[in-house]
């Protein structure tokens, strides 16, 4: 219900969907994200490798399917890619081996930071009502700058509750500009393009919008 939720505030302003496959190769998990060999972020999302060929895994997020698009189609580009990936958390008593997440891509000429806050601001407002929205400096390897988006306390309005931790604001996704690097690793020129992404977990989303306090009522 949340995911298609999502997908109709998003396709009100022109994205569509783009869905690919949950077993990957390194190169489009990986490698194209501006993640080489030996990059020590990849030790950020514990992967699962296949046993009998660890060049293929299962995929740690849908940034892939977004590297696939771009490799078949040229901008614009304006899509969402929702699906499971995983993550060899086992060893975490919270955590699951997948989830869902749901990732959006913007590539045209002339795309700025300024239109990505706007369209989280947009989706924000569809999606939990009026809202403040507050972006964080961040890392990740396929985007620069980063931000984490945070958005004012729909619950306590600020006043403080558990929600928030008492700070007024929660977190719901993270993005950023395309990395140069990444657009030219799938045929897209950086000198003519340029892009934002982002990327949230479903069942975050959801436990935030219908205050569900346990992960473990998904499974
Ligand atoms: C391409 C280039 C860049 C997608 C992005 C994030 C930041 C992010 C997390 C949110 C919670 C993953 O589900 S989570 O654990 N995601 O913070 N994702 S930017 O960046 C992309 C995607 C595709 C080609």
């Amino acid at each position: 219900i949340v995911k298609n939720r999502i997908i109709d505030i998003f396709s009100r302003i022109g994205f569509s969907v783009s869905e690919g496959p949950e077993i990957e190769d390194d190169w489009h998990n990986f490698t194209a994200l501006n993640l080489p060999e030996y990059h020590p972020a990849r030790d950020m999302q514990d992967t699962f490798f296949l046993e009998k060929n660890p060049d293929w895994m299962l995929r740690t997020h849908t940034s892939s399917v977004q590297i696939r698009h771009m490799e078949q189609n040229q901008p614009p580009i304006r899509i969402l890619s929702p699906g499971r990936v995983y993550r060899n958390e086992a060893i975490s008593a919270r955590s699951h081996c997948f989830f869902h997440q749901i990732e959006g891509l913007y590539i045209d000429k002339n795309v700025s930071f300024a239109d990505l806050k706007q369209v989280i601001q947009y989706f924000t407002t569809e999606l939990f009502g009026k809202s403040e929205i507050r972006l964080r400096p961040s890392y990740f390897p396929f985007t620069e700058p980063s931000a984490e988006i945070d958005i004012s306390c729909f619950i306590c309005h600020g006043a403080g509750c558990n929600i928030c931790k008492h700070t007024g604001w929660v977190e719901i996704a993270g993005s950023g500009m395309v990395h140069p690097n990444v657009l030219r690793n799938s045929g897209v020129d950086p000198e003519e393009f340029t892009g934002f992404a982002f990327g949230m977990g479903i069942e975050r989303v959801t436990m935030l919008r219908y205050g569900i306090d346990d992960l473990r009522l998904f499974s």
